[in-house]
């Protein structure tokens, strides 16, 4: 059960976009990143200011959504549905902008500031809300393709030494079983995976099948961005579990995936799925069809990050995901302190009301390229 809030009235909504550079480029089947650019959320209710974080980037390589796109939803569609607005509880707010069709990293980053206003007025951090029960998340790294596989074992063993409990290497045709050959051999035992975030078709099946010979946890992600019919065709011929990211967008994509066993592990990102009550709904059904889930991540910044570690508290939570700390993305965050990994490759999950992480204003000035009231 999501915990009751007290009523708020939004009186104020601003939206803003940052700008940081990444320690170093992030390169996918689809394209290269070099700076996280983020739609930022700002709600004012009562003298608190409510943060969300929207997990769309520039380009729409991953989902339809963009920074640009979520822009627009929130400006015209959905903060419109709540300004002025006063609700017996938050989430009662959220309800307002259900007429309005996908958008839902626009909707996620509006929701997530809607929770934050509430933590803080209750008292209550984001992970108690939703009935988190983990303290502290074992993390794992998502590595993007690398120019070589030296470089790619280096990177390796340089994040294993910090703690990372799990190593997940971005693949493509062509950079995929020589990639897997090698890791496996100098790293014999880690938890290992790749996400190929839709790079094959079916027509690799027999080329995917040969991963099954190095003992991944999963592959993520092999097929079409919006496909579950192939995905069960290949599950049910390679060994390797399949782990689900942009082919589920919803409750009803993941019944679907789990009546078709379209796989049998799901990454969840609350953008992806509309929001961190979404996101409660989608791993709840997990839990009851067996499907273990991690929490995925965007390249988010502190305010992000905190609500991504905020969800993975909740028990289906098994598996380490992709809730790596502040350092492996940026020099400086916005929150201080940062995210911090300990030894034991954990990170804890914010305490505080809300969101709990304090965001450094002269950051967020230094870090804002674009900034407009909500009218
Ligand atoms: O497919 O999980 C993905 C980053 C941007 C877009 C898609 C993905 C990713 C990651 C990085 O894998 C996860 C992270 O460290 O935030
Ligand atoms: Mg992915």
């Amino acid at each position: 059960m999501i915990r009751a809030l007290p009523a708020l009235r939004i009186e104020r909504a601003r939206l803003r976009v940052v700008s940081l550079p990444l320690v170093s480029p992030f390169t996918t089947s689809f394209g290269t990143q070099t700076e996280r650019r983020a739609v930022l959320v700002e709600l004012y209710a009562g003298g608190l200011r409510g943060l969300g974080e929207c997990a769309a980037g520039i380009e729409p390589g991953y989902s339809a959504e963009t920074a640009a796109t979520a822009m627009e939803a929130l400006r015209s569609h959905i903060l419109p549905s709540v300004l002025g607005g006063e609700a017996a509880d938050p989430l009662a707010l959220s309800e307002r902008w259900g007429w309005v069709r996908g958008h839902n990293m626009a909707k996620a980053a509006a929701e997530m500031a809607l929770l934050d206003l509430g933590g803080q007025a209750s008292g209550l951090s984001l992970a108690t809300i939703l009935g988190g029960e983990k303290r502290r998340i074992p993390s794992g790294v998502s590595i993007g393709i690398q120019p070589s596989l030296p470089a790619t074992l280096d990177l390796i063993g340089g994040y294993l030494a910090q703690g990372y409990r799990r190593i997940k290497l971005k693949c493509k045709p062509g950079y995929d079983v020589e990639l897997a050959r090698a890791v496996r051999s100098a790293f014999p035992d880690t938890p290992m995976m790749l996400d190929a975030n839709s790079a094959y078709t079916l027509a690799d099946l027999d080329h995917l099948r040969q991963l099954d010979q190095f003992n991944l946890m999963m592959i993520e992600q092999p097929l079409g961005h919006d496909d579950l019919i192939d995905h069960a065709q290949l599950q049910a011929a390679i060994a390797t579990p399949i782990c689900l990211d942009e082919s589920v967008e919803s409750l009803a994509d993941l019944r679907a995936a789990v009546h078709l066993e379209s796989g049998r592990i799901l990454n969840i990102k609350s953008g992806r799925v509309g929001g961190l009550v979404p996101s409660r709904a989608v791993h709840d059904a997990c839990v009851t069809a067996g499907w273990p889930v991690w929490c995925g991540g965007m390249l988010e910044t502190g305010i992000g990050r905190a609500a991504n570690l905020a969800l993975a508290s909740l028990p289906g939570f098994t598996l380490p995901g992709d809730t790596s700390a502040s350092d492996r993305y940026f020099t400086e965050d916005l929150v201080d302190p940062p995210f911090r990994l300990s030894s034991d490759g954990t990170l804890p999950v914010p305490e505080g009301p809300g969101l709990g992480v304090e965001v450094d204003p002269a950051r967020l000035d230094r870090a804002t390229i674009h900034m407009e009231e909500v009218a």
